[in-house]
């Protein structure tokens, strides 16, 4: 760990001021280093405050989202080790997708305040305004096959949904195959995409996006009564750097565990929070319209619905009226 995290964790940790020798004592390093690396914590938007006899103490933190802020106290081991941030791009996916053929490594975080041209699936357009959310891409190199890869949009989904409902009393819900909806609205996509051979995966593109500290007058007017933000839904305002950090550090051991241990626990998660799951809902396909009961998910990423007669049948992109609420 550098002495710069070191440094901020005990001064978090701190109520009261911590005297310059106390903390050259415990870090040990010179109190001319100590200072140094005051007026760097300073100049990257820290508040600091000195105070004779007594010593510093953090005031504030720094709301400009940086490289270094994003990694200084992120708890992961091989997740955002390289982390790129930008003010303003076009898209985080192509970014990653570029780094990739660059031959980044696996874990490489890219975050963007703004996106200008921020997509969903099918060339969708999503919306991602400056500084009031997450629009941030992994890059990962699986060992699996490309059958495999929908799994990683459904774990990814499950981290989503338990960080909300760890920090705050919302409700979070999947809705199949991984939107995150909070009282019937969505206010986070994922989007995966992926290079592959045959039996193969080389990488993927791993793309959440969360609308975060959204008012609603700042979501765009044709999707309101199916958008949300957390900062809507919870009355809060949420600190988008500490949140990106928890995403990273569960999504690493979600995924560490997947590897090791398959994807029941992934899928059990999943069911949880799933979104009309062990409900009926009306679907219709080209070939037929049905009333079906909602089972679960399968290995493949389907959908599992049974029919009346008690006939199971994987979905995979049956038009389903999900109904009720706005979303449909
Ligand atoms: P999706 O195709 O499920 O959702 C796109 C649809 O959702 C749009 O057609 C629109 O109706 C609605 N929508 C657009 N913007 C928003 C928004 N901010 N909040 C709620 N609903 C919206 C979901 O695709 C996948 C989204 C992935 C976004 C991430 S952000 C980081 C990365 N970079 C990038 O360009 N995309 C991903």
């Amino acid at each position: 760990e550098s002495t710069r995290k070191q440094l901020i964790n005990i001064l978090e940790k701190q109520k009261e001021h911590i005297s310059g020798q106390e903390l050259s004592d415990q870090l040990n390093i010179s109190r001319t280093a100590i200072w140094k690396h005051m007026n760097e914590l300073k100049k990257d938007g820290y508040q600091i405050e000195a105070v004779q006899r007594k010593g510093y103490k953090i005031i504030s933190y720094p709301d400009k989202i940086s490289e270094n802020t994003l990694q200084w106290g992120l708890e992961t081991s091989w997740i955002g080790k390289e982390l790129h941030h930008y003010d303003q791009v076009e898209s985080t996916q192509a970014i990653a997708h570029r780094m990739a053929k660059q031959g980044k490594p696996h874990g490489t975080v890219i975050v963007a305040d703004e996106q200008v041209k921020g997509k969903g699936r099918m060339s969708r357009p999503w919306h991602s305004p400056k500084g009031k959310g997450i629009w941030m891409s992994l890059l990962l190199r699986p060992e699996l096959a490309p059958i495999q890869a929908p799994q990683l949009t459904l774990l990814a989904a499950t981290v989503l949904a338990e960080l909300i409902s760890h920090y705050s009393e919302l409700d979070p819900k999947i809705k199949w195959p991984n939107d995150i909806l909070v009282n019937h609205k969505k206010i986070s996509g994922i989007l995966t995409e992926m290079q592959a051979e045959q039996d193969q995966i080389q990488y993927v593109v791993l793309g959440i996006g969360i609308n975060v500290n959204q008012e609603e007058d700042e979501i765009p007017e044709e999707i309101r009564h199916k958008a949300s933000s957390l900062k809507i839904e919870s009355n809060k305002t949420w600190e988008v750097q500490t949140v990106i950090q928890h995403i990273l550090r569960l999504f690493e051991q979600t995924y560490d565990q997947y590897l090791d241990s398959g994807f029941e626990h992934v899928k059990s998660i999943w069911e949880h929070y799933g979104y009309r799951i062990g409900e009926e809902v009306k679907i219709s396909t080209m070939k037929r319209s049905w009333k079906a009961f909602l089972v679960g998910i399968e290995p493949d990423g389907a959908l599992l619905a049974r029919d009346d007669s008690g006939n199971e049948e994987k979905l995979y992109s049956a038009e389903i009226h999900w109904g009720e609420g706005g979303y449909h």
